[in-house]
């Protein structure tokens, strides 16, 4: 994205002869968040029913929940695999931006445990630079994903997710290095329930240093039950990323008066800014609906990739492989509509397959 009026971040960024390929430094992309193994099965109504779960959801595991996760390996067959909101974003990112390696930077709390190490050795065959607290006192965090259909309801149990820790990790030498090495920043919503002292940490690193900080609503819980760190986060976003559910929930907790999504990114992107020379940009994805952009000038509507219903797979990850098929356009400060048009790619490759998995290389022009 280029904006008026500003030193682009392209000094770190080398154009070669025929400004096609570009070469990109070490971990100018930075993530944070939920390090979660996903637990995924095709369930039926009746067990979303007994858990008092919706077709389409994403909630924190509660006292009602514990033996979810039980049941759902016992009762049906599951599939692992690595996630977490973000980590899920910064591997779509790095998987897109191929080399160099270690582009993508990321941070999380995980268990001294098999599925901590899972999510190590993921992470490391996916070429990202990840940095895990890790602790021994709560086992790694899991997510119960729940499909129906083209529905999934997503139960995390945040575990050792929950434990990081500022003092613990971020503020020590050798992380804080990596976060100021980053040029571009993206927190999904999520992590506003583990740290927002975090959040607000980078996120004013980020409008100090005129680079970019992304955010996601994450989900119509965050906006409604952590709308206090979420606006208190709000001034420093540069780029705001959700879903129409969550663009509805957010619209109605911020007394919008309005249903109109072209409307809520309207006013969600005039809402008060720190950084007021790099006006705030807001995304609303609707499933296969039109993308809404808003951008200080104007809200488009930007359709997406086509896609026959028979070879939809898996829609969980979509949303992530939306943001990390931007994120990766955007670190080479590229305008925002192409940011889109891979966001759009990589959600059209993750929707293909189960779980937030990708093949080998992307096929993106
Ligand atoms: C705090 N919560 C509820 C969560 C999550 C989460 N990641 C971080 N925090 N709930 C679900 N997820 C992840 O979302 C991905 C799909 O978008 C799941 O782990 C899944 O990989």
């Amino acid at each position: 994205m280029r904006m008026a009026s500003e030193e682009p971040q392209a000094k770190k960024i080398k154009l070669d002869e025929n400004e096609k390929s570009l070469e990109c430094g070490e971990n100018l992309l930075f993530g944070m968040g939920n390090p979660l193994l996903d637990i995924s099965a095709v369930v039926d109504k009746d067990f979303l029913d007994k858990y008092g779960l919706k077709a389409n959801d994403q909630i924190l595991a509660e006292e009602k929940h514990k033996e979810l996760f039980d049941e759902l390996v016992k009762k049906f067959k599951v599939e692992y695999h690595a996630g977490g909101s973000t980590q899920n974003s910064i591997k779509v990112a790095q998987w897109m931006i191929q080399m160099p390696h270690r582009v993508t930077t990321f941070f999380g709390c995980i268990g001294i445990d098999s599925f901590g190490k899972i999510l190590k050795k993921k992470a490391e065959e996916a070429h990202v630079d990840a940095h895990y607290y890790e602790q021994n006192e709560q086992p790694t965090g899991t997510c119960a994903a729940c499909i129906t259909g083209n529905n999934r309801s997503l139960v995390a149990n945040l575990a050792a997710a929950n434990c990081y820790s500022q003092e613990k990790h971020l503020d020590l030498e050798e992380n804080w290095k990596l976060v100021e090495k980053a040029q571009v920043y993206y927190i999904a919503g999520f992590f506003l329930t583990v740290s927002p002292p975090s959040i607000l940490k980078v996120a004013s690193e980020s409008s100090e240093k005129n680079k970019l900080f992304s955010l996601n609503l994450s989900a119509p819980f965050i906006c409604q039950f952590f709308k206090e760190p979420l606006m208190q986060v709000m001034p420093y976003v540069d780029i705001l990323f959700g879903n129409e559910t969550e663009a509805a929930t957010f619209g109605r907790e911020q007394g919008f008066e309005t249903e109109d999504i072209k409307e809520i990114a309207r006013k969600t992107q005039a809402l008060p800014k720190v950084n007021t020379n790099k006006p705030r940009i807001v995304i609303f994805t609707q499933g296969d609906d039109d993308t809404i952009l808003a951008t200080a000038d104007k809200v488009v509507s930007i359709p997406v990739l086509e896609i026959s219903p028979e070879e939809i797979v898996d829609t969980n990850g979509a949303g992530d492989a939306f943001v990390g098929g931007f994120l990766s356009q955007i670190v080479y400060n590229r305008p925002v509509e192409e940011c889109i048009r891979a966001a759009h790619y990589a959600a059209n490759v993750v929707i293909r397959r189960s779980g937030c998995t990708l093949p080998e290389k992307p096929e993106f022009k």
